[in-house]
């Protein structure tokens, strides 16, 4: 998962492209860029590591202009180098800078195309440099020097018909603007905003309404699916529709633990969809367990919270925060494989006693992916005196690989891929497991804007939306996403992990 943010101001825009950065920080902790244009130049600073370690005084001075786009990085198949950071820029046609999130379902195919037709080199495998090199190659095809708004987004009805999966861009046009779009699924969320200087407006894109509220700018619209905008330097706001059929299907996960809570998606409240998640998995266990005897309901800190004390009041039991979350781990060398991931969770929370001792607790969690936190909190609750453990997820059970964005293992690292819940239940060593229905989680993110019909799913039904998901995909994923590849891949450098989620 990544964040972006475009910002087009009357003033010099480093800051607030680095404050919104630093809002979205938990879409992406491995690598942050920004590049900036006075309108003679740009100028570019990206590395690995979390937007305060990337950026220092002497790189802020640097990033000159009052346009600018940002961007950080949660690592997808293949890129974890500082080369891969975002944005990337070619210089043709125009200087075009570009930054998104998702991920292509068509990269092979497109990397083959541009090689051989286009007559492009790529020079990572990052998704962005394929979308930027396809955008280029569209937009020199249709533009003259005085590029107007409907050679750009014809160039982007080009790049829809060429590109497949999930993406939400902004792009830094040299002289021209900033355009931004999103894919005709709309799978990852884009947003547009402005604020009043006493200049005149400034605008503003970014992953999540969160980056918005914070720099002062108001929302104004969601991007729709296929839908691109351009600001144009004097400020101008123009908007085309340019894919041919769209459908809007935004991921669930982004509800279920990605997007802060103080986001707005689609027309949805993440905090108000966590609260009836919370309210779905009380009226599933009055269903299915009406005589259980919990005592205390504790969530495991922290996206867990808001859904776990709504289920505690509907319940009518007490809410216990027994887990301590340490803020300040600081810097560490977690490697991706198993064992590293098994120590951390040790690190990061610890029990309060009292809060289990004697008592039937249900642990909430937001979702169950690997397992292995979840294995070893319930192993906690237990060495802290807890008489029965029972685990509910506000999730349902994560079976199938995620192909938009999520770094989500590869199936058979998913401890529901192929079993049961009671089996799944024994693997993490709870007493009893409640996961919330797929209807129920679908009903509490739609319960925000009823004009939704579909949204991806995938990781729980296996149904990929953008259609061209296939079991020769998924195994080329496979490959590319397991533990030992990524170990292999990180060998010898350093992860930033500063007391942030460890996002799985
Ligand atoms: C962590 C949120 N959440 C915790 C992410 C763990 C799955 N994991 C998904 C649970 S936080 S595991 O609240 O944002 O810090 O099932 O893979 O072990």
């Amino acid at each position: 998962m990544c964040g972006v943010v475009g910002i087009l101001a009357r003033s010099p825009v480093n800051q607030a492209v680095y404050d919104g950065l630093t809002v979205l920080q938990h879409r992406g902790q491995d690598a942050a860029g920004i590049m900036t244009s006075d309108g003679s130049r740009v100028y570019l600073r990206k590395n690995n590591g979390l937007v305060r370690d990337v950026f220092h005084t002497r790189h802020m001075l640097a990033l000159k202009g009052n346009m600018g786009i940002g961007h950080c990085r949660y690592p997808t198949a293949g890129c974890d180098t500082p080369e891969e950071a975002q944005p990337f820029y070619v210089n043709s046609p125009f200087g075009l800078a570009l930054a998104h999130n998702g991920n292509l379902t068509n990269a092979a195919e497109l990397k083959e195309e541009l090689f051989r037709h286009d007559l492009r080199h790529l020079n990572t495998d990052s998704d962005s440099e394929i979308l930027l090199n396809v955008l280029a190659h569209e937009l020199h095809k249709v533009a003259d020097i005085r590029l107007t708004p409907e050679h750009v987004f014809s160039a982007v009805s080009a790049l829809h018909n060429r590109c497949r999966g999930a993406y939400a861009v902004v792009v830094m046009i040299q002289g021209v603007g900033i355009l931004a779009f999103r894919d005709p699924h709309g799978i990852r969320p884009l947003v547009y905003g402005v604020r009043n200087a006493p200049t005149g407006p400034e605008h503003m894109i970014a992953s999540e309404s969160v980056a918005l509220d914070v720099l002062g700018f108001q929302l104004v619209r969601d991007i729709a699916p296929g839908e691109a905008v351009l600001v144009d330097m004097v400020g101008r706001v123009h908007w085309r529709q340019c894919a041919r059929e769209t459908t809007l299907a935004p991921c669930i996960f982004e509800f279920v633990y990605f997007s802060r809570p103080d986001s707005m998606i689609d027309g949805i409240s993440v905090h108000k969809t966590r609260l009836r998640m919370g309210e779905r998995l009380a009226r599933k266990i009055e269903r299915e367990w009406p005589d259980h005897d919990i005592d205390v309901v504790i969530p495991i800190p922290d996206t867990s919270r808001t859904a776990a004390l709504h289920m505690a009041y509907e319940l009518n039991l007490t809410y216990r925060e027994g887990f301590i979350k340490n803020r300040y781990i600081g810097r560490t060398f977690i490697m991706p494989g198993q064992a590293e991931r098994k120590r951390s969770v040790r690190q990061k929370l610890n029990a309060i006693d009292l809060e289990f001792r004697g008592k039937n607790v249900l642990l909430v969690d937001d979702s169950i992916v690997r397992g292995t936190t979840s294995k070893q909190i319930i192993q906690m609750a237990r060495e802290a005196g807890a008489k029965n453990v029972y685990f509910a997820s506000a999730a349902p059970p994560v079976r199938f690989p995620n192909v938009y964005g999520i770094d989500m293992p590869v199936a058979h690292e998913l401890i529901a891929n192929d079993r049961s819940d009671a089996e799944i239940c024994a693997e993490i060593g709870a007493d009893r497991l409640i996961y919330q229905d797929l209807e129920d989680l679908i009903d509490a993110a739609r319960g925000g804007n009823d004009k939704i019909s579909q949204f991806d799913a995938s990781c729980f039904d296996g149904v990929y939306v953008t259609g061209d998901v296939n079991k020769e995909y998924l195994r080329m994923i496979e490959v590319a996403r397991n533990d030992s590849a990524r170990s292999s891949r990180t060998e010898g450098y350093q992860l930033n992990f500063a007391g942030l989620d460890n996002r799985t």
